[in-house]
């Protein structure tokens, strides 16, 4: 059994186009889509539901005290029992089209499979400049400081071997989870997949100018504590 985990707040726009993208390109007899909702005050749950009766293997979890994408995907993968499981944000940046090349190299052996954007294929599209300077930054501090090979550490898209790497790879992640998982666990076979990352088109980001300083605030605390 495959799983996607997709974590959402307020993704009415996009999760149910999400949903039937991941059925179209995953056979639906062996994948099941959680969705980890904190609450949202959209139609994110009426979307899911609906979509629930036609697909029997969406699940939707909804947490009401707790907010943050890493500990949001903590508590969905306690709910998988077996098999390897992807992470993906709702908005359609990660396209679906990529799921089933994630799942072989997890198939093949890998423990971590990253959707990459800085690999010779990946991209951006629709950043400007200024973003992807950003971001590169952002990943070189990270990787130089943590000594990662991996080149994307800050993708969301991610697949794993095992739901265990997601429930205790990562503790202080509000939102990189990943390069906390790298950094804690050196001894795990990561790999990459490009992927183009395309910019939300429907929904807002949740994100603010917070994130930047959440991230250098976690690298930092990585560094020490190694
Ligand atoms: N459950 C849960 N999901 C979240 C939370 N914050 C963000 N998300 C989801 O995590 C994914 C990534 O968040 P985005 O807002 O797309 O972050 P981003 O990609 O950096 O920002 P954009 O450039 O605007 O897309 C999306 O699916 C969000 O709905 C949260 O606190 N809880
Ligand atoms: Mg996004």
């Amino acid at each position: 059994m495959k799983t996607v985990i997709i974590p959402t707040l307020n993704e009415e726009e996009n999760i149910g186009n999400l949903i039937r993208l991941i059925i179209q390109n995953l056979d639906s007899d062996d994948v099941q889509v959680i969705v980890v909702d904190d609450n949202s005050k959209d139609r994110t749950h009426t979307i899911v539901r609906g979509l629930q009766s036609e697909y029997k293997g969406v699940s939707l979890l909804i947490r009401t005290k707790e907010r943050g994408l890493s500990s949001a995907v903590r508590h969905a993968a306690k709910h998988v029992t077996e098999g390897s499981v992807v992470v993906m944000d709702a908005d359609l940046s990660h396209h679906p089209q990529y799921l089933p090349r994630i799942f072989e190299k997890l198939d093949e052996g890998y423990d971590v499979v990253v959707g990459s954007r800085y690999t010779a294929e990946g991209g951006t599209a629709g950043w400007p400049g200024s973003r992807i300077a950003m971001s590169k930054i952002a990943t070189m501090i990270g990787r130089i400081l943590l000594r990662i090979k991996i080149r994307d550490p800050m993708s969301g898209f991610v697949g794993v071997k095992s739901k265990d790497i997601l429930v205790h790879g990562s503790v202080d992640a509000n939102y990189k989870f990943l390069i906390e998982t790298l950094a804690r666990n050196r001894n795990l076979r990561a790999s990459e997949v490009p992927i183009v990352f395309r910019d939300r088109e429907y929904g807002e980001s949740k994100l603010g100018p917070k994130t930047i300083l959440l991230y250098l605030a976690l690298v930092l605390k990585l560094v020490t504590s190694h």
